[in-house]
């Protein structure tokens, strides 16, 4: 059924991806007089000076914008748009630009009004209060940087139909990303409302066409929850909860209420639909993990990936994002050999937790074939599965959580493809 836009998508990028590694292996000078020269010229190529020193450029811009020659985008899985991912392979560091942050909305993106919005905490307080956002922005605020992953991110690489080899970083696992969030602690709000110390639950409700709803254990509430309204150092973006949403670190994406307008503290969950139906996974001896909100440790390598083609033998830097809902990472390993045997990977300062982690491997490329794999384990000692590991605890029917290790086939020609848990 969506076939269609994710092979354009492929190409699109399989294009771009191969022009910057040529440039790179052509070394500097040949890119920077293809740049200053000819390629001025070229169709579909942004216009530029032959000699940018000759004429003096722009003033200063009220508004920045992305060079021209840069075009890092965000993929829709599907026609109906519902969700879009990052280009994890086009990214740097860790924080993702917030117009690359990915997508997910179940009834589309609503306009509101902020000085008309209000969110409402009720159910067993003391004094039920409504806050709009003057009040919320004038609490004790806290900034932290935090990833976002969907639940649903990575089913490509767990279901055999799935595992196709024209497949890149983004299509693969582009339903998380990271950015440092500002807002008040939920904490806060609770005890102004006087919680009661009998409520185990809090439901959370958005103002979307979805109303999406969810049950979170208050321990969330006492521990990292917040109440954001910005991100990256400016308001939320529309798509990402404008004007405040509930961000929940290391819980499935879903559950980080966008548009938050609504929370009820009660002693029960309230088993919405979002629960129940969605958001629950059915395993192979007929039972269901419920309450699966915590994410589970991951990692995938972005550098080679596909559609990259290794120019030639020597030294390539295998580069990786990988992440944990229960704390920090502490160690990646990288295989280059299918999983036979494991290297410790570099972790880029900040190792942050719940939160993406960039590791390094220098590789010394022989130029055979090759199997590249990267596995990470988070502080509380969980490692990251196998497929075939992850496959008999959940079973083929399951829908979310997919962390299972992910695999890079290099041909002898340097072409790289998706290998899905590598077997
Ligand atoms: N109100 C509301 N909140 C929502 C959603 C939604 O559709 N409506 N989608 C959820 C899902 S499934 C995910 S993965 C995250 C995505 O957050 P993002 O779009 O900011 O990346 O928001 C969650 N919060
Ligand atoms: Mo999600």
């Amino acid at each position: 059924m969506s076939e269609r836009p994710q092979l354009r998508a492929t190409r699109a990028s399989a294009v771009s991806r191969r022009r910057v590694l040529v440039a790179g292996a052509a070394g500097a000078v040949g890119a920077a007089v293809a740049l200053a020269g000819q390629s001025a010229e070229q169709p579909g190529r942004p216009h530029v000076p032959v000699d940018p020193t000759k004429a003096q450029g722009p003033g200063a811009s009220d508004i920045g914008a992305r060079s021209p020659f840069e075009q890092p985008r965000r993929v829709s899985l599907n026609q109906r748009r519902t969700s879009s991912q990052t280009p994890l392979q086009d990214l740097e560091g860790i924080i993702t630009p917030s117009d690359l942050h990915f997508e997910r909305h179940h009834g589309g993106v609503p306009a509101i009004d902020p000085t008309r919005y209000s969110l409402l905490i009720h159910g067993m307080v003391e004094r039920p209060l409504i806050f709009t956002l003057e009040d919320l922005k004038r609490f004790p605020a806290r900034s932290i940087i935090r990833s976002v992953e969907c639940s649903g991110n990575g089913g490509r690489a767990y279901r055999n139909e799935d595992i196709i080899p024209h497949l890149t970083p983004q299509q693969i696992d582009g339903l998380t990303s990271t950015s440092e969030w500002t807002g008040v602690p939920v904490a806060t709000l609770f005890r102004e409302a006087g919680a009661s110390a009998k409520a185990e639950w809090f439901l959370a409700e958005g103002m979307d066409a979805a109303m999406l709803t969810r049950s979170i254990p208050m321990a969330k509430a006492y521990d990292d929850a917040l109440i954001v309204y910005a991100q990256n150092g400016e308001a939320l973006r529309p798509e990402q909860g404008y004007p405040a949403r509930l961000f929940l670190p290391g819980f499935e994406g879903s559950s980080s209420v966008k548009w938050i307008r609504r929370l009820e503290l009660a002693a029960e969950p309230f088993m919405t639909r979002e629960e129940t139906s969605k958001y629950t996974d059915p395993l192979p001896d007929g039972t269901a993990r419920i309450f699966s909100l915590v994410m589970d440790a991951k990692s995938i390598i972005t550098e080679p990936a596909y559609p990259d083609r290794l120019t030639g033998p020597g030294w390539w830097e295998i580069r990786g994002l990988a992440w944990t809902g229960r704390g920090r990472i502490t160690q990646v390993d990288v295989s280059v050999d299918g999983g036979k045997t494991w290297h410790a990977a570099t972790l880029d300062e900040p190792v942050l937790p719940k939160c993406h982690t960039r590791f390094r491997y220098a590789w010394d490329w022989k130029g055979g074939e090759a199997v590249l794999m990267s596995r990470a384990t988070d502080e509380t000692g969980y490692v990251q599965p196998t497929l075939e590991v992850l496959m008999a605890a959940r079973g083929p029917a399951t829908a979310y959580h997919f962390n299972n290790i992910r695999a890079w086939r290099v041909a002898q020609s340097g072409s790289v493809t998706f290998a899905g848990g590598g077997a």
